[in-house]
């Protein structure tokens, strides 16, 4: 029986390691425990991550930035963190190769990161007497014929190398706890969006991309007819799951699902941006892009019950502060423009 959330969630601050914190989710993940109060050392090759993410705890005593990769022996890069902030004693294990097309162009790269990579830093806890780790794991991992909505107990039948690997890890984590004693939380995300999201690449989400192209008046392209569904979770509600996962008892050996529990279409999603950002892009449709799925969302009792949670950002308001950044983004990028 997992232990539920109120009575666990008292998070002491600790040192925690955030592999992979350069990037989206990590980032979030990295200013939440600053906030409350814990040491911080982050672990990034800066292959998708960006600096730029973490400018805003440059120079502050309690945090370390360690430029490092999951698949090389990074321990010894870590050294200095623990000298300087006492052993690490839990970890949110971000660092990945996260486009799930790339996993199947090279499916090779793709598991000696996610599985090779992760069983390092499972490797490096058990050495070092971690407390816990909280995983980010992927809804990836549901058989996408799987009916809607989705709860831990549907069936796990990844349909990309990606899923598998989340899945794999998930089998290690269990086998780290049962033999060697590293608590663990797997979460497995849906739709996270939100400020600091890379709209650059063709596998960028969804809203990152609409967001960025309807800001710049640029065409949009929805896949299919657009009433495909997904569950977006706003990225701060996502990092508030994570800390109560790695700083507390909370859901322990648990794999939960974190999203909203709410379905919404693309379509909807393409209005919503169109509308908030007063923009003039014209909308095509293309033909569905392969392997995507019709409908996604998750049930929401486990991760209430275990975690407490409870997301507290709604999709118009997500897409609003979105747009505040995007919008910030476009005014430091003129500035430097102006600058050269
Ligand atoms: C999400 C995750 C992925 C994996 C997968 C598991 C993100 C960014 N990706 O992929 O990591 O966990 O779920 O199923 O969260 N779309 C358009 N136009 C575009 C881009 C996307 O119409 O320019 C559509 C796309 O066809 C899909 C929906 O938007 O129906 C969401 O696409 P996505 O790439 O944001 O995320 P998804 O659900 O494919």
């Amino acid at each position: 029986m997992n232990p539920g959330p109120r009575s666990n969630f008292r998070p002491a601050p600790a040192h925690v390691l955030v592999t992979g914190g350069a990037g989206f989710i990590g980032s979030h993940t990295v200013d939440l425990l600053l906030a409350h109060g814990c040491r911080v050392t982050v672990l990034d090759n800066l292959s998708t991550g960006y600096a730029a993410n973490l400018a805003q705890c440059e120079g502050r005593p309690d945090y370390d930035f360690v430029e490092a990769d999951i698949t090389q022996d990074f321990a010894p890069a870590l050294e200095r963190a623990a000298r300087r902030f006492g052993p690490i004693e839990r970890i949110a294990h971000f660092a990945a190769q996260t486009a799930v097309p790339l996993s199947v162009d090279d499916p090779i790269t793709d598991i000696s990161v996610n599985v090779a990579g992760t069983v390092r830093v499972l490797e490096y806890a058990r050495r070092h007497k971690v407390r816990k780790i909280a995983f980010a794991s992927s809804s990836a991992i549901y058989d996408d014929d799987a009916t809607v909505p989705v709860s831990e107990a549907s069936t796990a039948r990844p349909a990309s190398p990606y899923g598998i690997d989340k899945l794999a890890v998930e089998f290690y984590l269990d086998y780290y706890a049962r033999y060697h004693g590293l608590a663990f939380t797997a979460l497995r995300f849906m739709n996270v969006y939100g400020p600091r999201q890379d709209p650059s690449s063709y596998y960028s989400g969804v809203i990152s991309i609409f967001m960025d192209r309807a800001f710049a008046n640029q065409p949009i392209t929805i896949f299919d007819d657009g009433e495909q569904t997904r569950d977006f979770v706003y990225v701060s509600d996502v990092a508030d799951a994570v800390v109560t996962a790695a700083l507390t008892d909370a859901g322990n050996g648990a794999i939960i699902n974190i999203g909203t529990g709410i379905e919404v279409s693309v379509n909807e999603i393409t209005r919503t941006i169109l509308e908030l950002t007063g923009s003039r892009s014209p909308v095509r449709h293309e033909a569905p892009r392969p392997g995507d799925i019709r409908r996604s969302v998750t049930t929401m009792n486990r991760a209430k019950e275990l975690l407490g949670f409870d997301p507290k950002v709604d999709l118009r308001e997500g897409l609003s502060r979105t747009l505040a950044w995007v919008r910030q983004q476009a005014l430091v990028a003129a500035r430097r423009g102006s600058a050269a």
